[in-house]
């Protein structure tokens, strides 16, 4: 298996739960020119020309953080609630992230105006109220088990602080916890980001 990314990119989501699942894989790293690092065109792997992609064998690529979680936790048996509500509060909150919340980000990315990072800020920290609520006293964002959803959850979270917008105390204090975890210590690594 052969898991395309961007440092920091929201394919490290993809990357913490393929750790995190114990599953082998190699990583090839995508440049901002649509490169892979060994020198072949980005967007002839996936037309979307985006990360994460996930190649599943024989050129087999998987595309979209939410297809490619799911894909981790059902062939590893980990990450996710076999059944219950747990299970699908898992899929919601992980929704919440590649939608209302990566979604957001935008204007920090793609060169938007003051007005428009202050108006993102705003509705971040809407969103981030949010989680602060689902989360409460547990651990992690649907309970005391690592999730898909708490893989999104974390580059999000890193992505507030690389923006500096100051977390509400939860959400830092969830932030600092996660990335002492194995699972993201070791991929922050791999990122070349520890
Ligand atoms: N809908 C995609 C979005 C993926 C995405 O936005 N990837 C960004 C990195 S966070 C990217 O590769 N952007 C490069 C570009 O669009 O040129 C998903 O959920 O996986």
């Amino acid at each position: 298996m052969i898991l395309y990314y961007a440092p920091g990119a929201c394919s490290q989501a993809s990357h913490i739960a393929l750790v995190a699942a114990g599953i082998p894989h190699q990583l090839v790293k995508v440049g901002r020119d649509r490169l892979t690092e060994d020198g072949r065109d980005f967007n002839l792997i996936n037309p979307k020309g985006y990360t994460p992609a996930l190649d599943l064998g024989d050129g087999v690529i998987l595309t979209e953080n939410l297809a490619i979680l799911a894909y981790v936790a059902d062939r590893s048996g980990k990450l996710l609630a076999q059944e219950g509500i747990e299970r699908w509060r898992t899929f919601e909150a992980t929704a919440f992230m590649c939608t209302e919340i990566h979604r957001s980000y935008s204007p920090f990315f793609r060169g938007g105006t003051d007005a428009e990072k202050e108006a993102a800020t705003a509705t971040l920290l809407t969103r981030f109220g949010t989680i602060v609520e689902q989360l409460g006293d547990r651990r992690f964002l649907v309970g005391e088990q690592f999730t898909i959803a708490d893989c999104y959850l974390f580059v999000m979270l890193s992505w507030a602080t690389m923006m500096g917008i100051a977390l509400p105390q939860p959400l830092a204090a969830y932030l600092a916890r996660t990335k002492e975890l194995p699972a993201v210590a070791s991929t922050l690594r791999a990122e070349g980001l520890a």
